[in-house]
């Protein structure tokens, strides 16, 4: 892929450029528990977004897809909202900007092997490795929190999601073989060894993704708020999710505001699996995980309802496997891939059960990742 980007790059702008690579995540615990100040576990993958990046000197930003076969070109001071792909790069731009950093004309051939709309945090990659390159191209004085907040921020604010900080801290921090156990408050953070042995994570992609994922994500972050601010009418220390406890939901919403109670209960008990999830990796007990792993899903489907019937179909027909230690869905929910921890032995042969399964129930194939935890952001 790289040098195929720099060939590109080459053709197009007639020089060298300088690439960068970003990679996509998994989430192995702790879904929807980052906008509420808690901790998740992600990793970052051997799938990534790559982008060959050089100056010009006409003030401009010039973009070429190589994916889609799509250019697109802007004054750099003249940033327009389209609606696509270009929106993460002008939107780091954007950020950049805000912080003070000058950032003249460049041109960018873009491309990478991460599946879109998988939930592998390629648009997430895209900004990270954005706000790198641009870093080096410019010499800007920005730490690597600072790339991941300017990724974060240039989604939240021009591309208009609402999300949290893990995908970008993932991609930016990602160590390999390791998981990142992040706080979310405090952004403090602990590598965890993860070397499986005979266990092998492999991902079903559903193959597809539901229209309200961006749009429910909002809500749930305000369904979320709206939960905290009831909270603190009568435990106003209360700042987020983190602070709650499953006895003060009980008291302040339940019988009270049952929908909003649900998702909370869901955010607490994620916040504490993390946790007790960490405990059972750094004791090997892989079972143990994955036991938390199905609680997630349950919680995710039937609690926060971020889940569709794909994602339950794929988590139902590998429940009960004795190969299959945990499954759940992985990510912001309504499509997009399930994460599944299983014993190497048995993955060609649960494999194709499931695709069988799958493919009947709903006339497409999933497709099937067995995904590497490789390092973060780099000049590659
Ligand atoms: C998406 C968001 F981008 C993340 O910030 C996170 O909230 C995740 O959904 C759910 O855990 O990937």
């Amino acid at each position: 892929m790289k040098q195929q980007l720099e060939q590109r790059y080459r053709t197009l702008y007639n020089e060298e450029p300088l690439t960068v690579r970003s990679p996509g995540r998994i989430n192995l615990i702790g879904e929807h528990t980052d906008y509420n100040m808690g901790f998740v576990m992600p990793a970052a993958i051997d799938k990534a977004i790559y982008i060959a990046i050089g100056k010009n000197n006409e003030n401009k930003i010039r973009l070429f897809a190589e994916d889609l076969g799509e250019s697109f070109a802007v004054d750099a001071d003249q940033l327009t909202h389209t609606g696509n792909w270009p929106d993460y790069i002008m939107g780091v731009v954007s950020e950049l900007h805000k912080a003070g950093h000058h950032t003249g004309g460049f041109n960018a051939v873009i491309g990478g092997d991460i599946p879109q709309g998988a939930g592998l945090s390629s648009s997430a990659a895209l900004s990270c490795a954005t706000a790198f390159a641009l870093g080096q191209l410019f010499e800007l004085p920005v730490s690597s929190v600072d790339i991941v907040k300017t990724a974060q921020a240039a989604e939240n604010n021009f591309v208009g999601l609402q999300c949290g900080i893990m995908d970008q801290f993932a991609s930016v921090f990602g160590k390999k073989d390791h998981l990142i156990k992040l706080d979310c408050r405090s952004l403090e953070y602990e590598y965890i060894p993860f070397e499986l042995g005979d266990w092998q994570v492999l991902l079903f992609n559903s193959n597809v993704k539901h229209t309200l994922a961006s749009s429910e994500y909002n809500t749930r972050r305000k369904e979320c708020e709206a939960g905290i601010a009831i909270i603190r009418e009568k435990y106003p220390e209360v700042n987020s999710l983190r602070d709650v406890t499953v006895e003060m939901l009980s008291e302040m919403l339940a019988g009270k505001n049952e929908l909003v109670y649900r998702r909370c209960l869901f955010v607490v008990e994620e916040i504490a699996r993390v946790k007790a999830a960490a405990g059972c990796l750094r004791n090997g007990d892989i079972d143990a995980f994955g036991i938390h792993m199905y609680n997630a899903h349950h919680g995710l489907s039937k609690l926060y309802e971020v889940s569709c019937k794909e994602l339950d179909v794929l988590v139902d027909l590998v429940k009960g496997n004795p190969a299959v230690a945990g499954a759940r869905m992985m990510g912001g929910g309504f499509g997009g891939c399930t994460i599944n921890l299983v014993k190497k032995e048995a993955v060609e042969s649960l494999v194709i059960q499931v695709s069988n399964a799958y493919t009947e129930t709903f006339g497409i194939a999933p497709e099937v990742y067995r995904v590497q935890v490789e390092d973060g952001t780099s000049v590659c």
